[in-house]
């Protein structure tokens, strides 16, 4: 039988296990990436670890989220960054270079290899074919410390692409159309794997942009096939010699298939506040939109650019909008402007910022109150532009751009004849904003400002655990709600006790401190619950908090690895009717804890307030349940590789 694309690169790297759906494997990283607001946590956990230089082959630290400095806050965090990277082995790439998903697509992505990054974007890099997996930031640091990385082995799942996309419709609707159609929940413990005639006619950014936004179906990954399109675009990077041939047999088996013909496909739109919430633009035509913004690691290419240059050039933005833009990296960002189709955006009245995450993560611009705001970007969760009663919406360019020039959501085939972008044969390259590390970095002085606090360390697991439940919530509950994000919280991210004080801000404000009076206690959720980002901060604080179990539904992959990490239990409903016999208020005891564990028997959780019994169940892998009754994974790595 033919094999996948991702089944080979997988079996290349499988260190222990077989690919079995569901079952733990463990792979051999090859790079790793981290950004700024998750990295500083994860460069600590790799101090604490004790190895002196990174064992990946390429280690890369961006800084691209937490770029405002509206404080010394983050400008420490940057220094720490630099130094601590030039200390161990790793490319430090300086504020101002980019967005870390799109600068390591240019620069760094080799087809085959396996990358590890500490953001749920991390698979953009399937866009050359890459299996490019996000993680919290201490599976990221056990990574550079040549710990191999497990996972459950996938589902692999064939999104077979045919026809060829029309005028105005663009990558972006491809996944917009796949959240529809599957659910934010639709890819958990699957990779998606493009393939069929349709990969051909689309090129790497467009790819990555659907890799990219598959994080947002809850997928492990998204891969695209390494073919001439992405020799063209490595050759044109001046990286042809990374390129190599992987393509699915022609007989490969798939777990499960979804069709797509792209010349079926219209301009689709994700309404508030879920990217599973899509129609067509052409059904809600004509709302007024009062901010376009383009940009974030979905929407960044410099094709994204020129589009949104050939479209705008000669128009204005009309009174009452404002159109912010955002290129994703310097290389994009020096091209535009170079070709002079930078002054056409800001001939259009469209306001710059430099190349980061930007409003995409709440770091300013966020829209005015009330208002509705159309963005080229991934996340549409509730409060994360900074105004809770924003109605955000995701979009094309295309759409975006429509928007932008109409005042009000437009169907961008409405704009007449679309323009017709050629990528250049070759980018432009200058890699002076990467620094490579020295050969020997053991002099090197790690620069601590006072926002780097020491890590909270996890407990060893209790037999007993007594306590209250302090929140119920319902389904798809995000990481943006338990650990919100933002100009005012972001940088307190290698700060614990600071940003504890904001868990569940957005949900009950009232949390950190009932927790705090309580001296810890419990969370119950319902389906998918830690949805979204990779932040590990979401498990951290909370564990800071006291937090010993949370019991729901079912848990998204990343999140579900962080509580373990950090050594919280994720517990699930033996029978999910239970959830509504346990109660925010509820005191609940748990005896037995770690004998349980041990032999990989579920838990009793007894109400004592309502005087009855629930089963509680997990599944987790023996690396997993030992690594809970070390009490975290910092303790277990430090065991396996010492
Ligand atoms: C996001 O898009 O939510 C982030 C910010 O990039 C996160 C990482 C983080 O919280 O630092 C992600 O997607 O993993
Ligand atoms: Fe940055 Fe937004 Fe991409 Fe996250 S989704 S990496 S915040 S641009």
């Amino acid at each position: 039988m033919g094999k996948p694309v991702a089944q080979k690169i997988l079996e290349k790297h499988l260190v222990k296990g077989t690919l079995v759906p569901g079952k733990e494997i463990a792979i051999k990283i090859d790079q790793t990436l981290t950004q700024d607001a998750t990295g500083t946590m994860a460069y600590l956990q790799f101090e604490a670890m004790d190895i002196p230089r990174v064992k990946t082959d390429l280690s890369v630290s961006y800084v691209d989220h937490n770029t405002l400095q509206s404080g010394f806050e983050n400008a420490d965090d940057h220094r720490f960054l630099e130094s601590v990277a030039a200390r161990h082995g790793i490319y430090f790439s300086r504020p101002g270079n980019g967005i870390c998903h799109q600068v390591n697509l240019e620069r760094f992505g080799v087809p085959g290899r396996t990358l590890l990054g500490s953001d749920s974007h991390t698979p953009t890099g399937g866009g050359i074919g890459m299996i490019a997996i996000g993680a919290g930031g201490l599976d990221v640091a056990a990574a550079m410390a040549g710990y191999p990385f497990h996972v459950p082995a996938p589902k692999i799942v064939l999104v077979s692409l045919t026809g060829e996309l029309p005028e105005w419709v663009a990558a972006k609707d491809v996944i917009l159309e796949l959240l529809r159609r599957l659910s934010v929940k639709g890819g958990v413990g699957k990779i998606m794997e493009y393939g069929g005639p349709g990969v051909k006619t689309l090129d790497v950014p467009e790819r990555a942009t659907i890799t990219n936004m598959g994080a947002e179906l809850g997928a492990t990954t998204s891969v695209f096939p390494s073919d001439d399109v992405t020799r063209a675009f490595l050759k044109a990077q001046g990286r042809e010699s990374d390129w190599s041939e992987i393509v699915a047999d022609s007989d490969a088996a798939y777990d499960e298939v979804v069709e797509i013909d792209l010349s079926t496909l219209e301009p689709m739109i994700a309404q508030p506040h879920s990217p599973d919430n899509v129609v067509k633009v052409a059904d809600i035509e004509g709302k007024p939109v009062q901010q376009v913004a383009i940009g974030s690691c979905t929407n960044s290419s410099l094709k994204d650019l020129l589009t949104t240059a050939a479209v705008l050039d000669g128009k204005t933005v009309p009174p009452g909008m404002s159109l912010v833009v955002s290129p994703g990296s310097k290389q994009v960002f020096e091209m535009i402007t170079r070709s002079g189709d930078m002054a056409k955006i800001i001939g259009s009245g469209a306001r710059f910022l430099e190349s980061a995450c930007g409003p995409c993560i709440g770091m300013g611009q966020s829209p005015p109150s009330g208002s509705t705001t159309l963005r080229t970007f991934n996340r549409n969760f509730l409060g994360r532009s900074g105004t809770k009663d924003a109605d955000v919406y995701l979009v094309s360019v295309e759409t975006a751009l429509a928007a932008a020039l109409t005042g009000k959501i437009t169907d961008p085939r409405k704009l007449g004849k679309a323009p017709k972008i050629d990528l250049p044969g070759g980018f432009l390259i200058n890699d002076n904003m990467i620094v490579t590390p020295p050969e020997d970095g053991s002099k090197v002085e790690v620069l601590r400002g006072p926002n780097i606090k020491p890590l909270p360390k996890a407990e060893p697991l209790p037999d007993k655990i007594e306590g209250t439940v302090l929140l119920k919530v319902e389904d798809n509950i995000t990481t943006d709600h338990i650990m919100p994000a933002g100009a005012k919280i972001l940088p307190l991210r290698s700060n614990i006790p600071a940003i504890s004080e904001h868990v569940f801000e957005v949900v009950d404000p009232t949390f950190p401190s009932r927790a705090k009076q309580e001296g810890g206690g419990f969370i119950v959720g319902g389906d998918n619950y830690g949805q979204g980002s990779s932040r590990e901060h979401a498990a951290l604080a909370p564990m800071y908090l006291g937090i010993k179990w949370v019991l729901a539904k079912s848990f998204a992959r990343i999140h579900k690895a962080n509580l373990v990490n950090f050594g919280i239990i994720p517990l699930t409903f033996a029978n999910s009717s239970d959830y509504g016999k346990i109660e925010s208020g509820d005191g609940i005891r748990v005896e037995n804890v770690r004998g349980s564990i041990e032999k990989d028997e579920p838990l009793t959780l007894i109400n004592e307030t309502k005087g009855t019994e629930i089963k509680a169940e997990y599944d987790l892998s023996e690396r997993q349940r030992q690594t809970l009754l070390d009490g975290g994974l910092l303790n277990h790595v430090k065991k396996a590789v010492s």
